[in-house]
């Protein structure tokens, strides 16, 4: 039965969510050469693949008792891949939220949360005649990348067409009204939209908004109707090899008024873990982001919306069992932490949760609200362990500080993701050794796990850095730039170091799943301390197969290998 709207979240492989560097998949999906998925990629990093699977300690276990061979498809493994928290799979905020508006103004929507995971279901959602299909950008960082995606849909669904929106839309438009001179360099032209080539066909129409849902929900009445759908404002129409842009008439929806309909919503359109938004845009002005650019203006939901929000949540617990909060700043001060963590402690609510926190806003005393609250996971803005690089960065914390709490964070069991920067104009190998100083500091043993993942400085067009050139000798633009202490090449190469050199503490995350140590956990922290063991050995592999190492801490792969073959046995015998 036709229905109004197929709208997709993400594309894992288009996206190039965590599996990004899985080549031989990328190649088999969307019969690319090895070539066209490195420049899909960019940036490789150091993964430990056996038939192109990455090894999680679920993919190793399988591999393992089946005498090094797999049992499971790749397909199936993939299946299980856990998410940050530890659940299953995130039903993604971008997708539910626009899913939710769309309904609750009478639309017909099916929601994909991620193509590459559920391309069978997306034939199937086109075989029942969508009106549109709608794809979001939250999560797919270029336009190369979302052209693979449209291409692909468009050659499943030829005649249905083909909008895009979201983050990556609105960013390409600032930069195309703000900084055209940028679009003269290729990367540029590749990462954005309206300037460099032509619109690709597989792309009809794009919102342009920093929410964009009444504009979509308006061209799906249209379409429905039989009326035309280009005049929208809001919009812009590929027509004729290229962009047209009507004039933009912002949509207004306070942050309180946007939650979603939790306890009414279709089963099918939820998870086990979902994604909540509990503020918009961040009162801080870091100098290499590009958050406040989409979001200039920050509005946080009071205690008692979000409180509200959380309720119909719980209603849902038959099927939700984990929240994640994916604002970067509703854990931004030690008052906000009590607040919101006190709120959950208070209503005891039925689900665990995650999200990103501010290192400095945990203390002694808040610590246990935080455990006690349902938190088991927290992603933390890291950036580096230089005091002098984080006050060029604008970034108020200090390690001492991190130190400390990660150190309570690791006691009350709350395990962490870290992300890191490399390459801030100020830079040098000095800095980069704090860095690494400071994660092989993490703390090493209990039930917790801590990981961390870098990139390479990508200086994003409008963000203050781009703005400030001058003040650090900056030269050139997303991943191709010199300043006065490195240049990319240089941020690679420290990047590498930092790979092999952290070999305590923090994990790399990398792109594996973050696969849940539960089978060892049974055995105490003997079991806990093999995870940990595993963790690092699979590095090595990773690093000596990346590099083409003859041996790294004194062993060579074969015997790595073998080791942790004894440790996940040895460990599942138990
Ligand atoms: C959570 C998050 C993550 C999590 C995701 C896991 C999870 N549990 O969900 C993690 C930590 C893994 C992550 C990683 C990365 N992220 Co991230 N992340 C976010 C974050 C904080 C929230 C996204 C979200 O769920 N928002 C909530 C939903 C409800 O809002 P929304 O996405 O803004 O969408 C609204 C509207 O735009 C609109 N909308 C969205 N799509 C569409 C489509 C149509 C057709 C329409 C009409 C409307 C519409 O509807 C929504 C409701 O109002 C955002 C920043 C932010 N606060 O938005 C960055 C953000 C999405 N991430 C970003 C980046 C760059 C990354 C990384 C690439 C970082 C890196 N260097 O590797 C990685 C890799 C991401 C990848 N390739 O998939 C950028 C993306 C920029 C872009 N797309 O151009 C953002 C916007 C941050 C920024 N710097 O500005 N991220
Ligand atoms: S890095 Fe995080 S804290 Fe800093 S400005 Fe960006 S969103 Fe805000």
């Amino acid at each position: 039965m036709p229905y109004d709207v197929l709208f997709v979240s993400s594309d894992s492989v288009g996206g190039s969510h965590f599996p990004e560097e899985d080549y031989a998949y990328l190649q088999d999906r969307y019969g690319l050469t090895p070539k066209e998925v490195h420049r899909l990629v960019r940036a490789s990093a150091p993964v430990w693949l056996e038939d192109g699977v990455q090894m999680s300690l679920m993919a190793a276990e399988n591999w393992f008792q089946h005498g090094r061979r797999f049992s499971l498809t790749a397909e199936e493994i993939r299946e299980f891949t856990t998410t940050l928290s530890g659940e299953v799979a995130t039903r993604f905020g971008n997708g539910i939220y626009v899913t939710d508006h769309l309904v609750k103004q009478g639309l017909g929507v099916e929601l994909i949360n991620d193509l590459a995971l559920e391309w069978g279901r997306f034939l199937e959602c086109v075989a029942q005649g969508p009106r549109i299909i709608a794809l979001s950008t939250t999560f797919l960082t270029g336009r190369n990348q979302v052209e693979v995606t449209t291409r692909r849909m468009r050659q499943a669904a030829p005649g249905v067409p083909i909008v895009v929106g979201g983050p990556l839309v609105l960013y390409s438009h600032k930069v195309m009204e703000e900084a055209p001179h940028h679009f003269a360099h290729p990367q540029v032209q590749q990462t954005y939209f309206f300037g460099g080539a032509p619109p690709d066909p597989s792309i009809d129409l794009a919102i342009i908004d920093e929410r964009g849902e009444g504009t979509l929900a308006e061209v799906a009445r249209r379409l429905r109707a039989g009326l035309s759908w280009q005049n929208l404002p809001n919009v812009a129409c590929a027509a004729g090899g290229r962009w047209v842009v009507n004039p933009r008439r912002p949509e207004e929806v306070a942050v309180d008024d946007e939650g979603v309909a939790w306890d009414t919503l279709d089963r099918k359109y939820l998870g086990r873990e979902v994604a909540i938004r509990g503020s918009r845009g961040c009162p801080m002005r870091c100098k290499f982001c590009s958050f406040v650019v989409l979001h200039p203006d920050f509005s946080l939901k009071s205690v008692d919306v979000l409180r509200a929000e959380l309720r119909r949540i719980a209603a849902r617990s038959d099927v939700i069992k984990h929240v994640s909060f994916v604002d970067d700043n509703l854990f931004l001060s030690k008052k906000a932490v009590n607040d919101y963590c006190r709120m959950m402690v208070e209503e005891s609510f039925p689900f665990s949760w995650s999200g990103f926190m501010r290192l400095d806003s945990i203390t002694e005393e808040n610590i246990r609200w935080i455990k006690e609250s349902g938190c088991n996971f927290l992603m933390l803005g890291l950036e580096s362990g230089d005091v002098e690089l984080l006050r060029a960065m604008r970034k108020v914390q200090r390690p001492e500080r991190v130190r400390r709490a990660m150190e309570l964070l690791n006691d009350a069991g709350v395990s962490t993701l870290s992300t890191l920067v490399i390459g801030f104009p100020g830079e040098t190998q000095g800095t980069i050794d704090r860095t690494i100083e400071l994660l092989n500091s993490f703390p090493d043993r209990g039930s917790a796990f801590h990981w961390y993942n870098c990139w390479v400085h990508n200086v994003t067009p409008l963000t203050p850095v781009d703005k400030e050139r001058a003040t650090w000798g900056l030269e050139g633009i997303l991943l191709d730039w010199r300043h006065d202490t490195l240049d990319v090449a240089g941020a690679f190469h420290q990047r590498d170091r930092l790979l092999r050199e952290v070999r305590r503490g923090g994990a790399y995350s990398g792109p594996y799943a973050f696969d849940g140590a539960a089978s060892f956990a049974a055995r105490g922290e003997e079991g806990l301390q093999d995870v940990r063991r595993y963790y690092k050995l699979r590095h090595r592999v990773a690093c000596i197969d990346h590099w083409g190492l003859g041996e790294m801490d004194g062993s060579g792969r074969a015997e790595t290998i073998a080791e942790m073959e004894r440790i996940v046995l040895g460990g599942k015998r138990a």
